[in-house]
């Protein structure tokens, strides 16, 4: 299981396909994506199945790690070189969780173990 943050998953989601790039300002509907019990806020569970997901997606030839090419929509490509800690070009799960983990807890102002809409605001 691969734990990931949001940082992650706003990393990744801008280069979701058209459909999600539509609003130049996709963060609320990712929110809601995320947010699969509709309680308004995302837990731990819910934000590491959703990155999850990100990655499936991204992993276009499906070797479970993610190359500059399949992230290219991203919109901070510093980011790529930042979650690539033995700069082989390559993102693993492994490097993506590393990255991370520290990233819920800053998401969560508050440390109630969710990130409220408000929260993720912060982090657009
Ligand atoms: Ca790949
Ligand atoms: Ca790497
Ligand atoms: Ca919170």
């Amino acid at each position: 299981m691969i734990r990931l943050a949001l940082g992650t998953i706003l990393f990744l989601a801008v280069a979701l396909p058209a459909a999600a790039q539509v609003k130049p300002d996709a963060a609320p509907e990712r929110f809601d994506v995320a947010d699969t019990n509709k309680d308004g806020k995302v837990d731990r569970t819910e934000y590491d199945g959703f990155v999850e997901e990100l990655v499936l997606l991204h992993d276009a030839d499906h070797d479970d790690r993610l190359s500059r090419s399949e992230v290219a929509g991203a919109r901070d490509p510093s980011k790529f070189d930042r979650i690539d800690a033995d700069k082989d070009g390559f993102l693993t799960a492994l490097e993506i969780a590393a990255f991370s983990t520290g990233d819920f807890a800053v998401m969560d102002a508050n440390s109630d173990g969710f990130i409220d809409r408000a929260e993720a605001a912060r982090h657009k």
